[in-house]
C-alpha cells in the first residue's frame, strides 16, 4: 500500500483501504419485477421486487486501486472497455470515492460466465461483484445491507445478488433527504420453507443478439406513457404480500402462479408503452405453449420473461430434467440451463 494511500485513507470508525480486492456474485431472476424508477439519480424504484439468486454464471471482479493512473481502467471479459460501459463502471467508482474520501483511480478486471447477450442479469451479477469488491478496496467497511444500497447505485437489480437464495429490494421512500431516501431502499433475505419449496430454474437461451432497447431506457418509456402501468405497480404490491406468504408455506404452485402473472402483467406494461416495447419473440410464445402443456400434463412449471426473449421456467429441482426436455423439444438447438438457488456475493481468494 502507499504512503498516500495510507495517509488520506482512514477515516474515524473506518478502516484503511486495501490495495485491491476481489469479489464474486450471481445473477438473480426477480419472481415479482422491477420495472420503473421513480428517482434515476439514487436508482429507486417504483415498486418492491423479489428475486432468486442462482447458482450459475458467476461473475468475478477484482478492483485495485492505482495512484499512479489518470483514469479507471476496466476490461470486461480480457477486453478493455469503451462508451456507456465504461462511464457506467467509473461513474460508479466515484461515489465510492467520495464516500471513502479518496482519489486513486482503479484498475477493473471482470470475467463474466454468462454467455454472450444471453440476457441473463449480467448487469446484477456485475454490479453487485463490483460494489463487494469496490467497497473492500476503497475501505469503506459497508455492512451486508449496506453492500445492497450501494449495489443499487450501479444496477437496481444488483442490490439483490448481494444476498444468496430469495431476497427483496424494498423500493424505500423518496420522502427527506438524499440521505434518508438512500437509506430507506435495500435488499434483504426472505424467509422460505427450503425445504418444502426446493425449486430450479430452467433457463432457456432463446436469443443472443443484444437488445434494441435497453431496459433502463424501456423502462423509463413505459412509467412515462404506459397507461398500465400503474394498476401493474399496485397489483405487484398485492402480488409480492402473497409471493411472500407462498414462499414461507414452501407453496412451489402458487409461487410459480404469482411469478407468473406478475412477469406476464410487467410485459403488458411495455405492449402498452408509446411506442410499444416488446422483448418477447416467437419463439418465447413456443416455450410458453410448452410450459402450459407441461401444467396440462401435472407437472406445476411456471415461466417468467424480463428485458428479452429468453424464458426460465420455476419448476421442483425434480422435475427441472423433464421440464428442460419438454423445453428443449420446443425449441431444438437452443440452449437449456438448469439452475438452483446460489450464494451471496463474497470477497474471495488472498483478500478475503
Ligand atoms: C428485474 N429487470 O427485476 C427486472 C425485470 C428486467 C426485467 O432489473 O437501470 O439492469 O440498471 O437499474 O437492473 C433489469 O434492469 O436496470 C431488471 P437499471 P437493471 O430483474
Amino acid at each position: 500500500m502507499s504512503g498516500d494511500l495510507m495517509a488520506s485513507g482512514r477515516r474515524p470508525g473506518g478502516r484503511a483501504p486495501d490495495e485491491g480486492a476481489t469479489a464474486v456474485a450471481h445473477p438473480n431472476i426477480a419472481l415479482i419485477k422491477y420495472w420503473g424508477k421513480r428517482d434515476e439519480r439514487l436508482f429507486l424504484p417504483w415498486t418492491d421486487s423479489l428475486s432468486m439468486t442462482l447458482d450459475i454464471f458467476p461473475t468475478t471482479t477484482s478492483v485495485r486501486l492505482d495512484a499512479a493512473a489518470g483514469a479507471d481502467v476496466v476490461t470486461l471479459n480480457g477486453a478493455p472497455a469503451h462508451g456507456e460501459a465504461l462511464r457506467r463502471v467509473s461513474a460508479f467508482l466515484d461515489l465510492v470515492r467520495e464516500r471513502a474520501g479518496l482519489r486513486q483511480r482503479a484498475v477493473v478486471h471482470s470475467e463474466n460466465t454468462v454467455p454472450t447477450g444471453a440476457g441473463l442479469a449480467s448487469s446484477a451479477s456485475g454490479f453487485a461483484a463490483l460494489a463487494v469488491a469496490a467497497a473492500r478496496a476503497y475501505g469503506l467497511g459497508l455492512d451486508a445491507t449496506g453492500l445492497t444500497r450501494l449495489a443499487r447505485r450501479g444496477s437496481g437489480s444488483a442490490s439483490r445478488s448481494v444476498f444468496g437464495g430469495f431476497v427483496v429490494w424494498h423500493a424505500g421512500t423518496t420522502a427527506g433527504t438524499d440521505t434518508e431516501a438512500d437509506l430507506s431502499s435495500y435488499a434483504e433475505p426472505v424467509p422460505v420453507s427450503h425445504d418444502a419449496l426446493d425449486p430450479a430454474l430452467v433457463v432457456a437461451v432463446l436469443d443472443a443478439g443484444p437488445k434494441e432497447v435497453s431496459s433502463r431506457g424501456a423502462m423509463r418509456r413505459t412509467v412515462d406513457t404506459s397507461p398500465l402501468y400503474r394498476p401493474w405497480a399496485r397489483s405487484s404490491a398485492d402480488d409480492l404480500t402473497e409471493m411472500r406468504d407462498a414462499l414461507l408455506r414452501g407453496d412451489l404452485a402458487a409461487v410459480g402462479e404469482i411469478a407468473e402473472r406478475n412477469a406476464l402483467g410487467m410485459h403488458a406494461t411495455m405492449l402498452a408503452a408509446r411506442p410499444a416495447v416488446r422483448y418477447l419473440s416467437p419463439a418465447t410464445l413456443t416455450v410458453l405453449d410448452s410450459v402450459l402443456q407441461l401444467r396440462r400434463d401435472g407437472v406445476a412449471a411456471y415461466a417468467t420473461m424480463d428485458a428479452g426473449p429468453n424464458v426460465k421456467v420455476l419448476c421442483a429441482r425434480a422435475d427441472a430434467q423433464r421440464v428442460a426436455g419438454a423445453v428443449r423439444a420446443a425449441v431444438p438447438g437452443r440452449a437449456v440451463h438448469v439452475a438452483g438457488p446460489g450464494p451471496g456475493a463474497r470477497l474471495t481468494g488472498e483478500d478475503e
